[in-house]
This record gives C-alpha cells, sequence and structure tokens, in this order.
C-alpha cells in the first residue's frame, strides 16, 4: 500500500521516521516551523547527525518520496511528533495542540491522525481526541509513543517492539499494517492511555534505576570501595541488572517522562525522590571536585571539562548534566570545554590537546570514545582527574604523578 503521510515536526524522531516511510514507498511530506532546517533540507543537507541517516536521506532523495516545506498538505495520515517538554511537573502539549490547529486547515474526513510525540496517561482521551472531534470529521487516531534510543536511533526504530494504541481496535490495526512497512520488531495493539503510560514506565522505570546506582555510588564514595565492580559482580545474579552511576541523567526522556506520572497522581513517593537524586547529582560531582581541590591545595586552578553533550558519541546537548557542573564550577574557577560533537555551547571549546596542555584539573562527564586512549603522561600540569563514568583506567595515567579519582570509588 503506498499512503500519502504527512509527518509534523522533523527532529530527532520524526525526520528519521519520516525517511523511514519513505524508503518503504510511501509518499512522505515532512513539515517543520523551522525555516532554517527547511532550507538545510531542501539543499540536500541533514540537520543533525544520527547513525546511518545520511546514507538512508541520500537514498530516499533519489526516489523522491520525500519532499518538505513549512505548509501542511493533504494526506491521509498525519503523524505528530513534535517535542513535548516539561514545565514545572507538567507536560506542555502546547507544540501538539499547534500542530493539530494545522492539521485541521487541510484535515479531510476518514484521514487519520497518530502522534508519536510523548504525553500523559489521560492525554488523549481527555485533550486530544475532543480537541479532533472539533474538526467535525470522521477520523482514526493512533497514540504510537517513539522507542527509539539517540545514536541508535534507525536500528532501533525499525527492530525494537511497537506499541500501538488505538481510539478502536480497527484504528490500531489499519496504522498497524503502516508501520510494518518498516518496522521488523512485533507490533502489539492497545488502547492510548496503555500506550502512553507504557513509555513513561519505560523510562521511568530507567530513572529510577540509575538513581539506585548513583544512590549505591554516594555510599561507595562515603565507606569506601568501587561501586562500579560491585555492580558487575552484582549484576551477575540472573534476576539482578542495575545500570550505571554518573553525573546525572540528560536527554529529552528519562528526566523528563517520570513527570507526566507525578502530575496525575498524588501515589509518587519513590518516582519524586528517583528525579530528586539524579537532578542532585551533577551538584553531587561539583562538590567531590571541590573537595579533591582543596585536598590537592590547587590555587585558582583552571579545570578542563571533557564532554558536554549528554551521553557518549552523540551531539545531542538535551537536559545535559554537564550544563548544570559548569553553572556550578564556573562560580568559583576557570573552565575550559572539549567535546568533539558539540559545535553550539557558551562556552569556547579549545582542541583536546591545548585543553590538557593547560589545565591543572580534568573532569569527564561524558564518556566519548575519543577521551578512551588520551595518556596523561605527557601533561605534567595536571594534578587530578575526575572522571565521573569510569572510563579512565592505570592505562591512561601511565607512570605519572597526575591522580585518577572515579566517581562511586571514594576519594583516596
Ligand atoms: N545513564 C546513566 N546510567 C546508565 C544509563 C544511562 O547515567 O546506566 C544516563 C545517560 O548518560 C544519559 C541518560 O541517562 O544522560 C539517558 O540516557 P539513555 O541512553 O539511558 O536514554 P535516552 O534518553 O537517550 O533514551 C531513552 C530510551 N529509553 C529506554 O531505554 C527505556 C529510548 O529507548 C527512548 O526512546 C528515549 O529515552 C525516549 O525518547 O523516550
Amino acid at each position: 500500500m503506498k499512503i500519502k503521510v504527512c509527518v509534523v515536526g522533523l527532529g530527532y524522531i520524526g525526520l528519521p521516521t519520516a525517511l523511514l516511510l519513505a524508503k518503504a514507498r510511501h509518499q512522505v511530506y515532512g513539515v517543520d516551523v523551522d525555516q532554517k532546517k527547511i532550507n538545510q533540507l531542501q539543499a540536500g543537507c541533514l540537520p543533525f547527525d544520527e547513525n546511518g541517516l545520511d546514507d538512508l536521506f541520500k537514498k530516499v532523495q533519489q526516489t523522491g518520496n520525500f519532499l518538505s516545506g513549512i505548509e501542511l498538505q493533504k494526506s491521509d495520515i498525519f503523524l505528530i511528533a513534535v517535542p513535548t517538554p516539561q514545565i514545572n511537573g507538567e507536560a506542555d502539549l502546547s507544540y501538539v495542540f499547534k500542530a493539530l490547529d494545522k492539521i485541521k486547515e487541510v484535515f479531510e474526513d476518514g484521514n487519520t491522525i497518530i502522534i508519536e510525540s510523548t504525553i500523559g496517561p489521560l492525554d488523549s482521551e481527555k485533550r486530544i481526541i475532543p480537541f479532533i472531534q472539533e474538526f467535525g470529521k470522521k477520523f482514526r487516531f493512533t497514540l504510537c509513543p517513539e522507542r527509539a534510543i539517540p545514536g541508535n536511533t534507525l536500528y532501533e526504530m525499525t527492530h525494537n517492539a511497537r506499541i500501538i494504541g488505538g481510539l478502536t481496535e480497527s484504528d490500531a490495526e489499519f496504522i498497524k499494517k503502516l508501520y510494518s512497512t518498516f518496522v521488523e520488531g512485533d507490533i502489539y495493539i492497545t488502547n492510548p492511555t496503555v500506550a502512553a503510560v507504557c513509555k513513561v514506565m519505560e523510562n521511568t522505570y530507567r530513572d529510577t534505576n540509575i538513581a539506585l546506582a548513583n544512590e549505591f555510588a554516594k555510599i561507595a564514595d562515603e565507606i569506601d570501595f568501587d561501586v562500579w565492580r560491585a555492580i558487575e559482580l552484582a549484576n551477575k545474579h540472573p534476576r539482578v541488572n542495575i545500570l550505571q552511576p554518573g553525573p546525572g541523567v540528560g536527554g529529552h526522556c528519562i528526566p523528563i517522562d517520570p513527570w507526566f506520572l507525578t502530575a496525575v497522581s498524588k501515589q509518587t513517593d519513590l518516582i519524586l525522590v528517583t528525579r530528586k537524586v539524579n537532578d542532585g547529582m551533577p551538584g553531587y560531582v561539583s562538590k567531590q571536585v571541590e573537595k579533591l581541590i582543596q585536598k590537592h591545595n590547587i590555587k585558582n586552578p583552571i579545570i578542563g571539562i571533557l564532554g558536554y553533550a549528554y551521553k557518549k558519541n552523540v551531539n545531542d546537548t538535551r537536559e545535559t548534566p554537564a550544563e548544570h557542573i559548569m553553572e556550578f564550577l564556573s562560580k568559583n574557577y576557570k573552565l575550559l570545554l572539549y567535546d568533539p560533537y558539540v559545535k553550539e555551547v557558551k562556552l569556547e571549546i579549545i582542541k583536546l590537546d591545548k585543553l590538557l596542555e593547560v589545565v591543572d584539573v580534568v573532569v569527564l562527564v561524558t564518556d566519548h570514545d575519543e577521551y578512551k586512549d588520551i595518556n596523561f603522561e605527557k601533561y605534567l600540569n595536571i594534578k587530578f582527574i575526575y572522571d565521573t563514568r569510569n572510563l579512565f583506567t592505570s592505562a591512561n595515567i601511565g607512570n605519572s604523578s597526575v591522580k585518577l579519582y572515579t566517581l562511586g570509588k571514594g576519594l583516596k
């Protein structure tokens, strides 16, 4: 079946989805409010990096199945993939409603609306479906929350299981057929509320698991053991899978989605504590660095920050813990930053070698592969390294006098 699909929002999810649909031979029209992004796409350039996206874009361009613009076009299906940020603990659906306003102008009897953006458990039933009903047309509706991880988006979009929450079973079955033209994973159908809850539960589970790992790391710092080794060994148990500690959680999902649950229920004690623990990590890391500066008695140190992206090997900086660590440390210290992926940060980014030649302290925030093989022996100016990801080993230190500290291994 060749279907005309209009994808509204050409971000980290919308654009790859649009290109995969076009590759599956649907006629896809991508829409975004950002004229600069549309100009880039029309000139054959991608607005962001993602594994394999460039090749896919080139292939799809040759087929003519993907076009883009600012204005919506009449289509059989409208797929919304716009951001749903969180403001003061509430999901902000204003971009979804702006998209629906635009869709209303071209909507025809029998068209379908798919939402891939993350929304709250009751938002479909209480807010979105009533809004579409006011179009006064026959419609189909499904909520199909995206589940792809940045850095491996295309693989996960095609291989992960998908959940389709339909207003009716027939709506869900109809959209299942569309997704099965590019999804190889299993596709399950349910209602929109279960689909929405499922999505936020997934990320809340991960947030809570990481908070537990972070708490274990703080205990390790206090009573002096290696939390990374302890987690590795605990995970040898067949029913245990503890995630990794770190400088805090970033990205547009894990620190945000739990708030969709706290917004609809008062019975969310654990979720609120989880958010507090993970949001407290950048402050904790900064204080550990301060303690070490005092311990080493370094006057007016220059601190080199390695990594600004929220996780390794991506250029995505949304909700990055690096921002808070830098804000905290810059109050009292001069900072320099190097991130091979990130171009637009307030602080000037200097080359890695240059940074390592002038700093007194190194704080590793993001474990990009590029840092793995740094040989610190060459840099006699560096007094200590604080590694928040357990990336560096004694091999990086060699015979130099630089002291390596790692989050969750104590300060000795
Ligand atoms: N992190 C840790 N410790 C870990 C794993 C991650 O501190 O053991 C940190 C990362 O450094 C990062 C943050 O958590 O700052 C989130 O990274 P992530 O790789 O766990 O997740 P995201 O936000 O990139 O993508 C998640 C994924 N959700 C799940 O795996 C349940 C992805 O599948 C979702 O599509 C995405 O959220 C989303 O859009 O909801």
